[in-house]
């Protein structure tokens, strides 16, 4: 007899800082995505693929939900948009400092859709059963017979038990992925991620907001991979910014950032980083095309 298959789009939404990243990383077992204490560090769609051998989870982790200020988080939502129609499966995440009753259109807009929903709480680390047992009640009234799940991404806590609620959502289907393959993104992607989280990492208020990463060249050879990239910031005093005194401060996103890409790559990587001005690249169409934005 033929084992059945199952297989899906599993969309992650939520509002910015609730975690999403972090819960797909810890879902994939990979960092496919950057994670920062801060607000609008992912900008694209992510896919990361789970694969077993009746099974294969198709995530997508997005930006966060929010109120598009300038073209590029436009651009932004219209991931998060997007991944509110080709999704088999809606993975809402929130944490414990959310509350249902507060979460406003767009949850309206996820109900509209007429997806399975399910909802994890992340961060139950931060909260105490009382409290957990009132915000799990609440997100049941809300989303009537969707699975409600508390879990930590941090510390690795019930994610079991999301991944089972998870699958038994999945529909019937073939495989849309070779069952080796990780994730959408190139390797240019990664690198260009991971530039930019240790800029989101050491820099303060508009700078982080304010880069591009561009991977000009990514030359994998026999024993080293070679890369050359260019940071864009907006605007001229920028760039002295990102550069620091006599250089230390890009010195050290270079040394960090080349230690995690040897990580991820698993092999030797020779990084070479330039600051370069693009003036208002954030509201420029033409520019937001290069880097990948629509
Ligand atoms: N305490 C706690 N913090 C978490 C947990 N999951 C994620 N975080 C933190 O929340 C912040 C935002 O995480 P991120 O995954 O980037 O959120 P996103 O914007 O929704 O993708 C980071 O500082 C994470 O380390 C958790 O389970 N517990
Ligand atoms: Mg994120």
């Amino acid at each position: 007899m033929l084992m059945s298959h199952r297989s899906g789009f599993v969309n992650i939404l939520g509002n910015p800082n609730v975690g999403k990243s972090t819960i797909m990383n810890a879902l994939v077992g990979e960092k496919l995505s950057i994670i920062s204490p801060k607000a609008q560090t992912t900008r694209h769609r992510i896919m990361g693929i789970v694969n077993g051998d009746d099974f294969q989870i198709v995530y997508s982790d997005t930006p966060g939900i929010l109120r598009p200020r300038y073209k590029l988080q436009e651009s932004m939502m219209s991931f998060v948009n997007l991944a509110l129609t080709d999704a088999d499966v809606i993975l809402y995440v929130t944490d414990v400092t959310e509350r249902a009753a507060s979460q406003g259109e767009y949850i309206d807009k996820i109900k509209e859709s007429g997806i399975p929903v399910m909802i994890a709480v992340n961060k139950v680390d931060l909260s105490n059963q009382q409290d957990l047992e009132r915000i799990v009640e609440e997100w049941h009234k809300e989303f009537p017979g969707s699975p409600v799940i508390p879990v930590s991404a941090l510390k690795d806590f019930n994610l079991q038990a999301l991944l089972a609620a998870i699958q038994e959502k999945l529909p019937e289907g073939p495989p849309f992925f070779p069952k080796d393959q990780l994730t959408d993104k190139y390797e240019r992607f990664f690198a260009s991620e991971i530039i930019r989280e240790k800029i989101l990492t050491h820099y303060k208020k508009e700078i982080p907001y304010s880069v591009e990463i561009e991977i000009e060249s990514f030359a994998d050879e026999k024993k080293l991979i070679s890369i050359r990239a260019l940071i864009h910031v907006a605007r001229d005093s920028q760039k002295g910014i990102i550069i620091g005194h006599k250089g230390s401060m890009l010195k050290r996103v270079a040394t960090e950032a080349r230690r995690d890409m040897e990580d991820f790559f698993g092999k030797k990587v020779f990084l070479e980083v330039y600051v370069k001005v693009t003036k208002e690249w954030r509201d420029k169409p033409a520019a937001l095309k290069k880097f990948g934005y629509r």
